[in-house]
């Protein structure tokens, strides 16, 4: 009886051990502007683990296509590469911004609008990992104030 006892505990600490490797925070989704069907997402993601772990993005219903993104600037321009994988080391956090590293939400099937949330799936050292993302307005206060500043000095 007692060793059942131990062996369900042991079954619940690994599930547990099983059920997330990251933590994301202040995820969001910019409501795509009108006119078009994609749009970015955004949050900080943290390894919660004591090793590296490697994040790639699957699904996110209703959008057909969803791709890592690293935005950069070149000549000037604004552009965008895609990533496989996002790699974390043990402890730290990756933050996924505006202006910056993102995940690019492509044609979405049905219109996509403010407080609805999408489901995003990730693989998480192959491991699946779905976090919801809540859609919100593009009229925030984040538009990325450093890059205000590089444009003004440009002149
Ligand atoms: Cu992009």
């Amino acid at each position: 009886m007692k060793s059942m006892i131990l062996s369900a505990v042991m079954v619940l600490v690994s599930s547990a051990a099983l059920a997330a490797d990251i933590e994301i925070t202040n995820a969001r989704i910019f409501v795509p502007i009108k006119g078009t069907n994609t749009t970015a997402g955004f949050g900080t993601i943290k390894n919660t683990t004591k090793s590296e772990v490697s994040i790639k993005v699957v699904e996110a219903k209703p959008f057909k296509a969803v791709e890592l993104h690293e935005s950069s600037e070149k000549n000037g321009r604004m552009t965008m590469a895609k990533m496989e994988t996002i790699k974390i080391a043990a402890g730290q956090s990756f933050e996924l911004k505006p202006g910056g590293h993102h995940i690019m939400l492509f044609d979405a099937e049905k219109p996509v609008e403010e407080k609805q949330s999408i489901a995003i799936k990730l693989m998480v050292n192959n491991k699946e990992q779905t976090v919801n993302f809540p859609v919100v307005s593009r009229l925030t206060k984040e538009a990325p104030a450093d890059k205000k500043e590089e444009a003004h000095h440009h002149h």
